[in-house]
């Protein structure tokens, strides 16, 4: 009685993948077509797994101990990271810089001319004009970003909310040190755009005179000194009418 063609697998684990062989000594033409398929797929070299799944993470430069505030407006008339303040107004110079780095085995490198685009910012309770948390530049030559130009972006942080609140994020993701632990400065945002509908108009003028006149609220404390008065007034005004781009 025939037995009926009988085959053979066989796996071999190599730098350039797994080849897998069929062996069928009764078809060579069969086998023929199969191992020119297994071959052209054995041939997608191991790195391709990290181009979709990197493993990526960063280094944040933050020597700050205490929480520094800025002000942000939707159309980035706001001050500059470097003119970003500590509470009671004194100045904190709070240049973000980021240095980005890929995970090849047990050496890592730097991640080169990664879009700034996709490296951002965010809060619950901000708001930002499309692409207005974004790093401007992509990642130079040792994987380092900087955010010091003003944001555009509109509403607010609470500062008694969630600790580490405003992330580095990464292509959608929370970006990450070397051990897994949140990028994230200690930073508080408000804007006169309190309602973040991206316009500074009547709506958050509104919404200023309830604080102003009523309780004390950090969404309208753009002077950051823990009281509502003039220099909080006097931002409110050069803003008004402020918009995205
Ligand atoms: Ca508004
Ligand atoms: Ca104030």
């Amino acid at each position: 009685m025939d037995p009926g063609p009988s085959f053979f697998v066989q796996l071999e684990l190599s730098r350039s993948g797994i080849l897998i062989k069929l062996q069928d000594p009764w078809r060579e033409k069969m086998k023929f077509k199969l191992n020119v398929l297994l071959i052209t797929i054995c041939l997608l070299p191991w790195g391709q797994a990290y181009s979709t799944a990197p493993d990526l993470w960063g280094v944040l430069e933050w020597p700050h101990t205490e929480t520094v505030q800025l002000m942000v407006t939707p159309g980035g008339n706001g001050p500059t990271f470097d003119e970003a303040s500590y509470f009671g107004g004194i100045s904190a110079d709070a240049t973000l810089r980021i240095q980005i780095w890929i995970q090849d085995g047990s050496s890592p490198f730097p991640l080169v001319g990664f879009p700034g685009e996709d490296i951002w910012l965010e809060a619950p309770g901000l708001v930002p004009c499309i692409g207005g948390s974004s790093a401007e530049g992509d990642t130079d030559t040792q994987g380092w970003v900087t955010f010091i130009n003003p944001l555009r972006m509109g509403g607010w942080m609470d500062p008694e909310g969630e600790p580490q609140s405003f992330r580095v994020m990464l292509s959608g993701d929370w970006l990450r040190d070397e051990t897994g632990g949140l990028l994230a400065p200690g930073m508080v945002l408000n804007s006169p755009d309190i309602n973040g509908d991206l316009v500074i108009d009547l709506g958050d003028l509104g919404l200023f005179a309830t604080d102003f006149f009523g309780a004390y609220n950090f969404r309208s404390d753009f002077f950051w000194d823990g009281v509502l008065n003039l220099a909080d007034v006097g931002r409110l005004a050069a803003s008004f009418g402020d918009q995205c781009p």
